[in-house]
C-alpha cells in the first residue's frame, strides 16, 4: 500500500488506539525518545539503551529492532509495517504470550512479561491446570473430579452434595415419601430399608408386605398351617403325640391319669375308633343328682360335631356340648324344656385346648 507518513505525536495517537497496553508501563516520555531515536531514525544499541534506561529491555529490544529493519526496510522508508513492528517491541505483552483461558491479564515488564493467572491455573503463561484434587482431595469428603481450570466434588450413590464440598446421606424416607409403599421406611447411611411386621416380608416390585409362608421352611415336625403374619404346627394326636412347648416339634402324650380299666369293666368302654358308638361311655347310678364336672383336652379342624353328651336312655333330660360353625354350643333339655346357648371364639383351629 501507499506509504503513510506519521509524525511522532500522530504515531503515538495511532498506537494508543491500537495497542493501549503498550503504554501502561512504557511511559510517554520514553515513547517520545523511541520515536525520535529509533523510529524516525536508525538508532544504535547505545541510543536504544538511553531510551529504555535498562539493560534487559535493551537486550530484548535491539536484536528484534534490527529484525524489523531487515524485514520491512530502514526507518527512512516510513513503512507502516515497520512502525507497527517497532512499536510492538517494548511491550512484551504484544502479541499476548499468555494462555488465553487461564490468564486474567498480561503485565509488560523489562524485556519480559508476567501472566496473572486465574484461579485454577498456573505456569509462566498460565497454561497449566492446577489439579486441586491433589491437595487434601480438594476439600471434598468423598469424590474429587479435576477439571481444566477448576474442579468439583462429587458423591457416592445415596449421598448428596451440601455446600459444594461435603457429601451427606440422603434421607430417602423423607426425600421421596412412599418409597416403601405400605412398608415402614428406615433411613440408612448411603441407602434405606423397607421393613415389614414380623411374619411378613417386603415385596420390592409391588411395594407391599407379603405374608411369609413359614411352612416352606419346614419348621413344623408334622402338619404346618400357614396364616397371615404367622403359622401353626399340629401334631397327630391319634398317633399319640401332641405339640411341644416350642410350638414346632411334637412330643409323646403322657396321660396324667391312668385309665382305671380294672375298677369296673362295665362302666368304662374305651373304643379304638369312633364309628357310631361313643369313644367313652360313662354310666352313673346316683340316687340323688348333685352335679357333673367334666374336663377334657381336644383338638379339631372340624367346624361341627358333638364333644360331649350326657343323658338318660328313656327320660327326656340331657345335655350336649357340641361345636357349631367352629364355636361351642350347649344344648339342654330338662323336663321337656329346651335351651340352646352358644358363644366364645372359633376353636376349630387344630390346636390342643381344654374344655370343662
Ligand atoms: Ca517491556
Ligand atoms: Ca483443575
Ligand atoms: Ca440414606
Ligand atoms: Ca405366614
Amino acid at each position: 500500500g501507499p506509504a503513510v507518513l506519521l509524525r511522532a505525536p500522530e504515531a503515538a495517537q495511532f498506537l494508543r488506539q491500537r495497542q493501549r497496553r503498550a503504554f501502561q508501563i512504557f511511559e510517554e516520555t520514553k515513547q517520545g525518545h523511541l520515536e525520535r531515536e529509533c523510529v524516525e531514525e536508525h538508532c544504535s544499541k547505545e541510543e536504544a539503551r538511553e531510551v529504555f534506561e535498562n539493560d534487559p529491555e535493551t537486550e530484548y529490544f535491539y536484536p528484534r529492532y534490527l529484525a524489523c529493519i531487515q524485514k520491512y526496510g530502514s526507518p527512512y522508508t516510513r513503512s507502516p509495517d515497520f512502525l507497527t513492528c517497532v512499536h510492538n517491541l517494548p511491550n512484551q505483552c504484544s502479541p499476548d504470550p499468555c494462555h488465553k483461558e487461564g490468564t486474567i491479564k498480561c503485565e509488560d515488564l523489562k524485556g519480559d512479561f508476567y501472566c496473572e493467572c486465574k484461579r485454577g491455573w498456573q505456569g509462566k503463561t498460565c497454561e497449566k491446570d492446577i489439579d486441586e484434587c491433589n491437595v487434601q482431595n480438594g476439600g471434598c469428603n468423598q469424590l474429587c473430579l479435576n477439571k481444566l481450570g477448576s474442579y468439583r466434588c462429587s458423591c457416592y450413590n445415596g449421598y448428596a452434595l451440601k455446600d459444594s464440598k461435603i457429601c451427606e446421606d440422603i434421607d430417602e424416607c423423607t426425600a421421596s415419601a412412599g418409597i416403601c409403599g405400605e412398608a415402614h421406611c428406615k433411613n440408612l447411611l448411603s441407602s434405606y430399608e423397607c421393613l415389614c411386621d414380623a411374619g411378613y416380608k417386603y415385596d420390592e416390585a409391588r411395594k407391599t408386605c407379603q405374608d411369609v409362608n413359614e411352612c416352606e421352611e419346614k419348621l413344623c415336625e408334622q402338619t404346618c398351617v400357614n396364616s397371615p403374619g404367622s403359622y401353626s404346627c399340629h401334631c397327630d394326636g391319634r398317633g399319640g403325640v401332641k405339640l411341644s412347648r416350642d410350638m414346632n416339634t411334637c412330643e409323646n402324650i403322657i396321660p396324667c391319669v391312668p385309665f382305671a380299666v380294672g375298677k369296673s369293666i362295665k362302666s368304662l368302654y374305651l373304643g379304638r375308633m369312633f364309628s357310631g358308638t361313643p369313644v367313652i361311655r360313662l354310666r352313673f347310678k346316683r340316687k340323688q343328682l348333685t352335679r357333673l364336672v367334666a374336663e377334657f383336652d381336644f383338638r379339631t379342624f372340624d367346624p361341627e360335631g358333638i364333644l360331649f353328651f350326657a343323658g338318660g336312655h328313656r327320660d327326656s333330660t340331657w345335655v350336649v356340648l357340641a361345636l357349631r360353625n367352629g364355636r361351642l354350643e350347649l344344648q339342654l333339655k330338662y323336663s321337656g324344656i329346651g335351651r340352646v346357648t352358644g358363644s366364645g371364639p372359633l376353636i376349630n383351629h387344630g390346636m390342643w385346648q381344654t374344655v370343662s
